[in-house]
């Protein structure tokens, strides 16, 4: 995607993200540390092994405080004090910010596979857009098996799990296009189960929640007619369903079926033609459609801006 950044948790783009990849290289440190000194004691073991003296002094006792020190101390204090610095001190970075500090509050449902996103009353698809350098209030859960939420370069994974609902912190401190995907097996199509965040500025990310607030300008009856009204939604029509996404602005999406294929003309038709070849195993059937009932539904939902 244009302008889009990767999924590299030691990129990070938020404040969250930063401690988090802060933690990171200061474990990869000392496990470096930790890697050298073992592999030192055993080359020292090994050079040693013939001769019958002890290091370090020479004494059984000696060497029975070595391994304590380095074998259990360390290790304890180590583990202790990172644990305490990721489980304390990190995590309270990452969490969602309290109601009265929320300026936005975005409600994530994971499905197979893909993603509902909601906005107040206002019901979207796999393309999260957030103001740039504002606190996000992400709220999670999911419509059928665990799956998990995850923003590599803008915070840590929150899981969606059936019944419960989680939440995390979302922040984007410059503006662009930033992958995510569903970090929770979840299924056959579990790898096809990605969303992207784009990060605007405010008054670009008003205009466009605007856009989505807006009923579709028609309605095509054929859409009915073919069963698809059975499944989707497409506000102001007689669609009124939740089982796939809400279409009522799918025109103005990037990408279809939850990242899978780019949204222009050919992939749509090609989507609707035979969504199993597409994404196998998806939860929208093929159905029965002629030549020209695609074209028909092509130009439809191209025409949902
Ligand atoms: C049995 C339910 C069901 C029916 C019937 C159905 N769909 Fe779907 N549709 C889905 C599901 C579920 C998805 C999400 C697929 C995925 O990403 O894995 C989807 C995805 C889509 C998408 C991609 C949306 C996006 O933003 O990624 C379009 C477009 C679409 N359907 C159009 C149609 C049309 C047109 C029909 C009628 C010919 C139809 N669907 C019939 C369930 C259904
Ligand atoms: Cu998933």
């Amino acid at each position: 995607m244009i302008g889009s950044s990767g999924q590299s948790v030691l990129t990070p783009h938020s404040g969250p993200e930063h401690s988090i990849t802060t933690l990171w290289w200061v474990m990869f440190g000392v496990a470096c540390v930790g890697f050298t000194i073992v592999a030192v004691l055993l080359l020292l073991g090994w050079i040693r092994r013939n001769r019958a003296a002890l290091p370090f002094g020479g004494t059984e006792r000696a060497a029975t405080r070595l391994v304590i020190g380095l074998g259990i101390a360390t290790p304890l204090v180590l583990l202790t004090a990172l644990f305490i610095w990721s489980d304390v001190f990190v995590i309270r970075t990452t969490a969602a910010p309290s109601p009265s500090s929320t300026r936005l509050e975005v409600h994530v449902v994971g499905h197979q596979w893909w993603w509902s996103l909601g906005y107040g009353g206002t019901t979207t698809a796999n393309e999260l857009h957030i103001p740039v350098r504002t606190r996000v209030d992400v709220t999670g859960t999911s419509a059928d098996v665990i799956h998990s939420f995850w923003i590599p370069e803008l915070n840590r994974k929150a899981d969606l799990i059936p019944g419960r609902t989680n939440s995390l912190l979302l922040y984007a401190d410059r503006a662009g296009t930033y992958p995510g995907q569903c970090a929770e097996f979840c299924g056959q199509q579990h790898a096809h189960m990605q969303l992207v965040v784009v990060a605007q500025p405010r008054a670009k990310f008003q205009q466009w929640l605007h856009g989505e607030q807006q009923p579709a300008a028609h309605w095509l009856p054929l859409f009915a007619k073919k069963g698809c009204a059975n499944c989707h939604e497409i506000r102001g029509t007689p669609a009124d369903a939740h089982v796939g996404p809400d279409l009522t602005h799918v025109a103005s999406r990037e990408l279809l079926a939850s990242g899978t294929i780019p949204n222009d003309r050919a992939h749509l038709r090609a989507w609707l033609q035979d969504p199993q070849n597409v994404k196998p195993g998806t939860k929208m059937p093929n159905l029965p459609l002629s030549p020209r009932d695609l074209d028909a539904l092509v130009s439809y939902l191209e025409s949902l801006k």
